[in-house]
């Protein structure tokens, strides 16, 4: 029996660790762990190590590292590490800005939190939920390893139901933020490297078969069909699952089969269909006898035409603004749903219609605020710069992330635009990368554009510019970061640019800006100046605008930054000053300038 059991364990850790991230989280019965966790500063992975000399064996000791909560069971036992007496981190939370000692550490911090659970059926199960952690994470519950996830800003579980206990659970995590050459992103990035458990962390339970998965959105390119999928786990796999939207009295069943998957399609008709005019989001039901689930979703398509983005068959323009995952007033980043709030909706105040949400994927609070604001999002993976473009982890790690977001974010209707990556200098290993990550995006969800911001190059002739990229070919919508007038001249070379775009595809300017200071006054060529910025405003737009594909633009980017690699004293002091916004929440002058220029696009598209 015991040996039975034994299997039992391992085999659920093992499957518990493959295992897809349970779709729609705040739609379940959560139990929420966030607070304060206990905390163990570990620069030396001392942790890892069997006291003094010998280096750490996983194969002696498979459960993990050491720092697993183990008491003083007598006055002479030497335990050199005690969670209960360390100090407490707040999550979510990064832990640069609660703790001043550790606003540039990067390293490895063991968590714990004790709970008590105690299932409201002793059949079903149970799961531990994590928004995300950065950059790894190494899980234990009650002593044994879960698992570990790689990758900062997407959600991973582990079931739990055979090691919970209803008291006196211990779950530790070592996380570890170092950066890494071959990681995703890798050494080089231009944001802070905020570690730690920076997202939510729930118990989730389900019954003992529910509903693990499900896609359920318009099929590409119709306006009166719903396309889907839905997946069971658990033992009774083949079940009736109803998909019900009672506000216009539909219901669709279908039957799962034996690997508890069921695919459909049918008809709808009297939808209000979702756009920034009219952010509709339906009430969804999905039912099988053992699970039900609801949340709301909104329908839409969106496809390239030409040259051409057409929302729901129309044609728009993307009034975007692009953003980190910082809250320059509260100096951290982001994780709540009180700062997607403020967020957004300075996004909005400028008249936006569109974000994009550089340069990994955000908290799940940012897309669904989005989707209730009508605001259409970029989504990104942080593929970024000069990753280990022909290094296979590197690729299937990226891969990894990329599956991650999409998963959590298919339903959302606001999320309209996968990007690839960031400015990833061209190359064959590149451009193979890039290219095969976008088939993986396409096989998962076709309904999307897929895209990346890339870059352009120079001429013989003078300020003469070229997008010529070989994966232009391979997207939907061909983006590109400039910086004219700020790393390439003064805001009045936009005025003589010429663009080369040979695509006849939608183009999509996915960054220009400048830096400025916030409050630092003078004339427009003066450099951080709002002015400057203001001057380097006018002028792009005025360039872009010239552009005969423009379809839409994020300029960099709603509000400044902390970067460790933004070192100018006085003026930068470890900020990058290209924010519309200034640290302390205040609006530049160039923040009015957009506004305006969004404004009056807005009431063209009306007439
Ligand atoms: C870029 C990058 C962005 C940087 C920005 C800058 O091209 O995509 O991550 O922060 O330039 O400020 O230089």
């Amino acid at each position: 029996m015991k040996h039975f059991s034994t299997f039992l364990l391992i085999f659920s850790l093992l499957t518990a660790n493959a295992q897809q991230v349970i779709t729609n989280i705040p739609g379940r019965h959560l139990f929420t762990l966030n607070g304060k966790w206990h905390y163990i500063i570990d620069p030396y992975e001392t942790g890892y190590y069997d006291y003094r000399y010998k280096p750490y064996d996983e194969s002696k000791h498979p459960s993990g590292g050491f720092f697993l909560d183990k008491h003083q069971t007598s006055k002479s036992e030497l335990i050199e590490y005690n969670f209960n007496t360390s100090p407490g981190l707040i999550v979510p939370g990064d832990w640069n800005s609660q703790d001043n000692k550790l606003l540039y550490y990067e390293g490895s911090i063991w968590y714990r939190k004790l709970f008590d659970y105690k299932k409201s059926n002793p059949k079903h199960r149970v799961f531990v939920h994590f928004g995300a952690a950065n950059y790894e994470a190494d899980v234990y519950l009650n002593g044994q390893k879960l698992g570990k996830h790689i990758g900062g800003f997407t959600p991973f579980d582990y079931e739990i139901t055979s090691l919970l206990k209803d008291k006196g659970n211990s779950l530790v995590v070592m996380v570890n933020n170092q950066r890494k050459r071959d990681g995703v992103p890798t050494l080089n990035t231009d944001w802070w490297n905020y570690g730690g458990i920076t997202r939510n962390v729930d118990v989730v339970e389900v019954p003992e078969t529910f509903i693990a998965d499900y896609t359920i959105q318009l099929k590409k390119g119709h306006l009166n069909e719903i396309e889907g999928m839905v997946r069971l786990n658990g033992p009774k796999k083949s079940q009736k699952v109803t998909i019900s939207i009672p506000e216009i009295r539909l219901s669709h069943t279908v039957i799962t089969n034996a690997h508890g998957v069921a695919h459909f399609t049918f008809p709808v008709k009297k939808l209000v269909l979702w756009s920034p005019e009219n952010p509709k989001l339906y009430n969804v039901t999905v039912s099988a006898a053992t699970d039900s689930v609801s949340e709301p979703i909104g329908f839409r398509t969106i496809r390239a035409r030409g040259t051409d983005i057409l929302l729901n068959g129309k044609p728009i323009f993307l009034r975007g603004i692009s953003i980190h995952e910082e809250i320059p007033i509260r100096g951290r980043r982001a994780y709540s749903k009180e700062d997607a709030q403020l967020l957004l909706g300075w996004a909005k105040e400028l008249n936006c219609n569109y974000v994009r949400l550089a340069h990994y994927p955000h908290n799940e609070n940012m897309v669904r605020l989005a989707d209730k604001m009508g605001i259409m999002v970029w989504e990104e993976n942080p593929v970024y710069w000069t990753i280990l473009f022909n290094n296979p982890e590197t690729y299937t790690n990226a891969e990894q992330q990329l599956t991650d977001e999409i998963n959590r974010d298919k339903n959302r209707a606001s999320v309209i635009i996968w990007s690839m990556g960031n400015e990833t200098p061209i190359g064959k290993a590149r451009n193979n990368f890039l290219r095969k990550l976008a088939d993986h995006a396409r096989s998962l969800d076709s309904t999307r554009l897929i895209s990346a911001a890339l870059q352009f190059h120079g001429d013989t002739i003078p300020h003469h510019l070229i997008v010529d990229d070989p994966f232009a070919k391979h997207v939907d919508v061909v983006s590109f970061n400039e910086y004219v007038g700020w790393y390439d001249g003064l805001p009045d070379k936009c005025d003589s640019i010429t663009w080369d775009i040979p695509y006849n595809k939608p183009v999509i300017v996915s960054e220009f800006g400048g830096g400025a200071v916030q409050g630092m006054h003078g004339d427009t060529l003066t450099r951080w100046t709002e002015e400057f910025q203001a001057s380097l405003y006018k002028h792009n737009l005025s360039m872009l605008s010239r552009i005969p594909q423009w379809r839409g633009v994020s300029p960099w980017i709603l509000c400044d930054f902390r970067s460790p690699k933004r070192l100018l004293p006085f003026i930068q002091d470890g900020w990058n000053r290209k924010g519309l916004i200034g640290q302390n929440g205040t609006k530049k002058k160039a923040f009015y300038i957009l506004q305006k220029f969004y404004k009056q696009i807005e009431q063209q598209e009306k007439k």
